[in-house]
């Protein structure tokens, strides 16, 4: 079939429409994912690994396939294309609607291309996702077929790395990398594949903040570093910037500012699979002007001036699905009361085999 570079706004509008007015959301038919999915890389391979992005804009956390608290993001941050979003990666896997989170982003993304911006988390991988539940999912939906997770996961290889904004803020999934000084060096590097073991495309989705620590340090999760005060203080420092913005940890009360604001995490999958009972949040950044100024100190969320984290909870959908004991997408139960490996991606973990992909 021949499919076309730009898909006709009617068209999107109908995906859209599918997936936003009924309950519960029409799954989009396996060659309209296709044709999203190939227009969408045809237009990604023409963005830089970094994207140059202007305030105001509202930034994302992790979703992990909650549906119903993507579309509470919507209400309480305002739904595109009345508000910029930047959404920081972990679209799938976990939670239980991972193919309606990630095609409403993409039937977004088309839609309102200069409104919406997505980058990838480490969970935009083939190997995550056939191990954490975007895969199985996609069997389960669409009658035994593996193609939606092909369509999709290819275009997970066209995602930036990241993103600035209004180039104070530097925002990306996971965090640092020892072997990355300069942002230059992340815009040079070849992104158009699968996440590798290691390097800088790696650490990038993989590695924390660790207040703890001052320098690098091999991360507990197995892939991936921790990183500490002067080494963000120095990559500041040496790129012009103010703040880095990330997200990949679940924070109970939805977010956490490192370093008095210097590193953020924002995270926003409230009762993160159905089970956690934790908090969730988007990072609203209004205007980036007072930054660098001697007044710039951050207020008692942890915030710079100009930011504010807009805090929320679980959607009714989300405690019905938890009270209907839905479980974690992918993720067995636990039959002995013992929690399951949650916390995540650790593949290091000792109630989990580790995933022979970074052994
Ligand atoms: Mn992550």
């Amino acid at each position: 079939m021949t499919i076309p570079f730009r898909i006709p706004i009617p068209d999107l509008d109908h995906s859209l429409a599918q997936l936003l007015d009924h309950k519960p959301p029409r799954l989009l038919p396996s060659q309209t994912v296709q044709q999203l999915c190939h227009t969408l890389k045809t237009q990604l391979l023409a963005v830089p690994n970094i994207i140059p992005l202007q305030s105001p804009v509202t930034i994302v956390g992790d979703i992990h396939g909650q549906y119903h608290d993507l579309l509470e993001i919507f209400e309480i941050g305002g739904s595109p294309p009345n508000t910029n979003y930047l959404f920081l990666g972990d679209y799938v896997d976990r939670g239980y609607y991972s193919v309606e989170t990630i095609t409403l982003l993409i039937a977004l993304k088309l839609r309102y291309p200069n409104r919406i911006s997505l980058i990838r988390g480490n969970h935009e991988s083939r190997t995550i996702t056939t191990n954490y539940g975007f895969y199985s999912e996609v069997i389960n939906k669409y009658e035994g077929s593996a193609e939606v997770w092909q369509y999709i996961t290819d275009l997970f290889d066209y995602l930036p790395l990241g993103a600035t904004i209004d180039g104070k803020i530097f925002a990306t999934h996971g965090g640092l990398s020892p072997s990355c000084q300069q942002l230059d060096q992340i815009r040079s590097i070849d992104r158009f594949k699968e996440i590798p073991h290691d390097g800088i495309m790696a650490d990038l989705v993989w590695s924390d903040p660790d207040p703890e620590i001052m320098d690098f340090k091999l991360s507990p999760r197995g892939a991936g570093y921790l990183f500490g005060y002067e080494v963000i203080e120095k990559f500041c420092h040496d790129n012009g910037l103010e703040q880095l913005v990330r997200a990949h940890q679940l924070c109970n009360e939805g977010y956490v500012s490192y370093w008095r604001g210097k590193c953020l995490t924002v995270w926003s999958a409230p009762n993160y699979c159905y089970r956690c009972g934790n908090k969730a949040s988007v990072l609203e950044v209004m205007d980036t002007s007072y930054l660098g100024g001697k007044n710039s100190k951050c207020n008692e969320q942890g915030v710079l001036p100009g930011q504010f984290f807009n805090v929320f909870e679980a959607s009714p959908e989300n405690d019905q699905d938890t009270a209907n004991g839905r479980g974690v997408n992918g993720v067995l139960g636990s039959d002995n009361g013992e929690d399951v490996d949650l916390f995540g991606d650790f593949f290091t973990s000792k109630k989990k085999k580790p995933t022979e992909y970074f052994l």
